[in-house]
């Protein structure tokens, strides 16, 4: 297949998007706090700019703590609203929830003045697949009603989600651009867990990762497998040196770069080499400011 990261169901997801946006009130973009910037995709905004909408930025807890106050400072000079949050804790949903209650009650009344019958405020919630949409739901709805999981495509089918009397939430499954073939944007979904680990070379991706570690985390990363000077390696031999401290061997007592490969992904993203921010945001910032 020739995306692989963009499989059926995505496309589906798209036509089910256009088909309900006549009926949304406003749209809940959910961003990866780790990757901002890459984390967009400009073809679901491009369906859902119509729509008043509000950024979330999810898994702020994954992400460095500066970087991120500097997106939302970004985002907002654009005008939106945005928010930063840990679904796993709750953390900053509050926020999000009195944001999208003042919203609610600011276009209902619109809708009011122009003789609608009440009905609920819909939302509808959209980002890359395994962002955490479907937690942010449940954090929002106070219960688990979506499903969630470690991996993409956990939402295969949209699914709304009653909130009080007043609200729906719309949980759609995680959709990316078909159209994209940047090898950094592709290198940071991986590494972060957006694509299928069917679509991508894992020992490729965890030796790129590991070389922006030891730029970024390198005492989170040399602590975490004690691996002593590592300033003039590359990622290559890195992953080679983890496989030995882990105790990856294949057959013949070789290294099992796979198998090493396999641990640094979940490793990063579970933060344990700390909080660590893939889309810098200072060269936004700069932008902002010119
Ligand atoms: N650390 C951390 N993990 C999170 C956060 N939000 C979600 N997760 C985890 O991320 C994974 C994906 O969450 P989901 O809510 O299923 O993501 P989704 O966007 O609905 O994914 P798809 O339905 O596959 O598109 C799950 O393992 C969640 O527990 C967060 O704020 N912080
Ligand atoms: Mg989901």
């Amino acid at each position: 297949m020739k995306f692989p990261w963009f499989p059926g169901h995505m496309a589906r997801a798209k036509q089910t998007m256009k088909q309900h946006l006549s009926g949304i009130d406003l749209v809940i973009e959910v961003l990866d706090a780790r990757i901002p910037r890459t984390s967009r995709n400009p073809d679901i905004r491009g369906i859902t700019e119509m729509r008043p909408r509000v950024v979330v930025l999810a898994k702020q807890d994954l992400a460095d703590p500066k970087e991120t106050e500097a997106w939302l400072k970004i985002l907002r000079a654009d005008g939106l609203a945005c928010y930063a949050i840990n679904a796993e804790t709750g953390e900053g949903v509050e926020d999000v929830v009195s944001g999208i209650s003042r919203l609610a009650s600011e276009i209902m009344l619109k809708l009011q003045d122009r003789r609608r019958r009440p009905r609920p405020f819909r939302v509808m919630v959209i980002g890359i697949p395994n962002v955490g949409k479907s937690s942010l739901i449940n954090r929002i709805a106070g219960r688990r009603s979506a499903k969630t999981g470690a991996k993409p495509g956990i939402t295969r089918g949209k699914q709304w989600i009653r909130v009080g009397r007043a609200i729906e939430l719309l949980d759609m499954p995680g959709v990316l651009s078909p159209r994209m073939d940047d090898p950094e944007d592709l290198f940071k979904l991986a590494a972060t867990g957006a694509l299928t680990e069917e679509s991508f070379d894992a020992v490729q991706v965890a030796e790129g990762l590991l070389e922006t570690l030891r730029g970024r985390a390198y005492h989170a990363l040399t602590a975490r497998f004690k691996l002593g000077d590592i300033q003039d390696r590359d990622g290559h031999t890195i992953l080679r040196l983890i496989g030995e401290k882990r105790g990856c061997l294949g057959s013949g007592g070789t290294i099992d770069v796979s198998r090493a490969a396999v641990i640094v992904l979940s490793e990063f993203r579970k933060g344990l080499f700390g909080r660590v921010t893939l889309d810098p945001a200072v060269d936004d910032r700069l932008e902002a400011e010119s």
